[in-house]
């Protein structure tokens, strides 16, 4: 027995010395006391068929070689240990003298965006609910349900970009078609403003463009008047433009209201004075508004005896140029960068 022990000792300790690497070892160190198969283990447990006398001499014996074998194999796991994070060391470097990454450059908001999150948060604060509408309307919608029918020549005062080979589609001229569909969905009484892309086929200069925002109320109840609307008007004004700004409402003839009125306000450049922006006038037209025509309130399923309405559309895009100084509309879809950085 103790023969045996000495020889297992010895090719052990060859066999841990020369393991290639962690997982050969623990190959090794299973074959040698595996719980079950272990090459030492099977010699220990035929040491119970030893005499009582040579048993306490071989176990001491097969103790020690336990010992041994277990602390060459440590020592070997050990050192293949310190290899390993030697090189997890290396590789896993910082090298904290590289330059940084360059700067990550953020987006923002548009100009057109920053107004319109501005007076959605306005009117939803006085109870108005926010609509979107389709750009691609509907001729339906975009004239005939708003009182201008298809040989009426107020068709002409906005051209639009019809679609070829759909000649009952346009691309809105304004936010108005929403106001009939509004009634039609949601009935009366209603309070909603629309924001959003419309189109002209406009010859373009410094306050008009082929594509533009606007931004749509409509009001109907019971018992609305005039008086309503033009407040409604003012708070808006001086929301953007301080207390000081002036609103000046003059006739002017919209199909779908009656009466119907042009909203101008200062000029912010000139202060009034008369500049290239505002033709020399001194005001800016920023809206178009009105009392809504019964047409247009038959037109949505609305009884014009029970119910009465106020509409006004907003240039979205004016109001930005003057809260920024903006003196060319046609930057702001210029996609020109050192301009949009600006904001
Ligand atoms: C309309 O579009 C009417 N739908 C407004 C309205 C709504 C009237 C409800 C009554 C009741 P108008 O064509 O005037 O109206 O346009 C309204 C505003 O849109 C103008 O005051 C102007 O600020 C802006 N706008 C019109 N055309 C252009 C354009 N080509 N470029 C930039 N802004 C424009």
């Amino acid at each position: 027995m103790e023969h045996k022990l000495e020889e297992l000792k010895k090719d052990a300790l060859q066999a841990v010395k020369a393991a290639k690497d962690k997982l050969h070892l623990e190959e090794v160190a299973n074959k040698l006391l595996g719980r079950k198969q272990g090459e030492l283990t099977i010699l220990l447990k035929g040491l119970k068929d030893l005499s009582d006398e040579m048993r306490k001499s071989a176990g001491q014996l097969a103790n020690e070689v336990k010992q041994t074998i277990e602390e060459a194999i440590n020592v070997k796991r050990n050192t293949f240990e310190a290899e390993e994070m030697k090189t997890r060391l290396v590789e896993e470097k910082i090298d904290i003298s590289v330059p940084a990454l360059p700067k990550k450059t953020r987006g923002h908001l548009h100009p057109n965006t920053i107004v319109q999150r501005d007076l959605e948060d306005l009117f939803s604060s006085m109870g108005f609910t926010v609509l979107d509408g389709p750009e691609l309307e509907s001729d339906y919608y975009n004239f005939t349900a708003l009182n201008i029918p298809e040989t009426h020549p107020a068709r002409d005062m906005q051209d639009t970009f019809y679609i070829k080979g759909h000649a009952n589609w346009v691309m809105r001229t304004h936010t108005s078609p929403m106001q009939v569909r509004a009634m039609q969905k949601y009935g009366a009484p209603l309070r909603v403003v629309v924001l959003g892309k419309c189109f002209r086929n406009e010859a373009t200069d410094v306050r008009h463009e082929h594509t533009f925002y606007q931004m749509e109320g409509l009001v109907v109840d019971e018992n609305i008047t005039f008086s309503h609307l033009k407040g409604v008007l003012e708070i808006v004004a001086k929301h953007l433009y301080g207390d000081d700004t002036q609103v000046r409402l003059r006739p002017k003839f919209y199909p779908f209201v009656e009466p119907g009125v042009n909203g101008e306000v200062t000029c912010f450049t000139c202060q009034g004075k008369g500049c290239r922006l505002c033709k020399n006038s001194g005001w800016l037209e920023i809206f178009g508004a009105g009392l809504v025509h019964p047409n247009v309130l038959k037109e949505g399923g609305i009884d014009p005896e029970k119910y009465q309405g106020f509409a006004f559309g907003f240039g979205l895009t004016r109001l930005a140029m003057l809260q920024y100084g903006i003196d060319d509309i046609r930057l702001l879809e210029s996609g020109n960068l050192s301009f949009l950085e600006q904001f």
